[in-house]
């Protein structure tokens, strides 16, 4: 099965357009949800959905959405996600056509672009697998763990230090929930809006470890509202981590560019290149474009 559902109907960029402006218009339809925008957690959908690749077996990845079941969708890092994929069941019933591969990652793509952040390059192909296509648990990083973990966990997927660090600062966005992961709280002061804070409170506040119950997570010493964790903190630590932060930290623009070419190629992570529509990637337009 390929994007083609009806033998007579063949999606074009305008119809994935489409789906784009519906997911924009459902992430801000959030009401008193977290930060008023589903954006967030769309966004980890389609990191969890993408980085369970493994290079060495060519398994996991976006192609098959196996999280849609269990056990996949039950894995401990998943956890809260079910918010975000019933999100996505109210795009899936409205065009029904586009595999769910091709929605979440499409998700991630929106959530960044309407969150102000850089463009995505995206296209479809992904198509819907089965439940023997799930990858085994462990696969996503642990947040209770050091550098050696993080890079076991990035390099199994193809990436290098500087695409792990400009990964990570996704976390600008979004925040932790002590009923899902166990942690608590937000990165930064503007949890739905994409820029380089991330790294830059790493390296300007004092962080210090969170007296409390929970899990092991810092928290700022000044205002004590923000939070990082253990694996956050280790991009300060670590050397070769630290390099990449720091120069994120003083430059937006650079951040914006490595994380778009990183974000861009996480999405497409187990997809065979022959099964894409299109041969170069697409920038999707932004609502904010397409009003003016
Ligand atoms: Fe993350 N992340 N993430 N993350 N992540 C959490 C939330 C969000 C790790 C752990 C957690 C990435 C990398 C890592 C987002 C995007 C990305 C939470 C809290 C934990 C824990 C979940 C909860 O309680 O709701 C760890 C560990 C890593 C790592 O690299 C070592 C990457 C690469 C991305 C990405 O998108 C490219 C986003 C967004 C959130 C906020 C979700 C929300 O609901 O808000």
């Amino acid at each position: 099965q390929t994007a083609k559902v009806a033998a007579n109907f063949t999606p074009t960029k305008a119809d994935y357009q489409k789906v784009y402006n519906r997911i924009a218009e459902i992430m801000d339809d959030a009401g008193e949800y977290d930060d008023g925008s589903f954006g967030p957690v769309l966004l980890r959908l389609a990191w969890h959905a993408s980085g369970t690749y493994d290079k060495n077996t060519g398994t996991g990845g976006s192609n098959y959405a196996t999280m849609r079941f269990e056990p996949e969708s039950l894995h401990g890092a998943n956890a809260g996600l079910v918010v975000a994929r019933q999100e996505m069941e109210k795009v899936k019933a409205e065009f029904p056509w586009i595999s769910y591969g091709d929605l979440w990652t499409l998700g991630g793509v929106a959530a960044v672009q309407e969150m102000a952040g850089p463009r995505i390059p995206w296209r479809p192909g992904r198509i819907d697998g089965f439940a023997k296509d799930a990858t085994p648990d462990g696969r996503l990083p642990d947040a209770s763990q050091g550098a050696l973990h993080i890079r076991d966990i990035f390099y199994r997927m193809g990436f290098n230090d500087q695409e792990i660090v400009a990964l990570s600062g996704a976390h600008a966005l979004g925040r932790c929930h002590t009923d899902r992961s166990g942690y608590e709280g937000p990165w930064t002061f503007s949890p739905t809006t994409f820029t380089n804070d991330y790294y830059k409170l790493l390296f300007d506040e004092k962080w210090v470890w969170k007296k409390w119950s929970g899990p092991k997570q810092l928290e700022d010493k000044k205002t004590k509202s923000l939070m990082m964790l253990p694996t956050d903190y280790v991009l300060t630590q670590d050397k070769s981590f630290k390099k990449f932060a720091k120069a994120y930290a003083d430059d937006n623009e650079l951040f914006f560019k490595d994380f778009s070419a990183a974000f861009s190629r996480l999405l497409e992570l187990g997809v065979p290149t022959g099964q894409f529509v299109a041969s170069d990637a697409w920038e999707m337009k932004t609502i904010e474009e397409q009003s003016s």
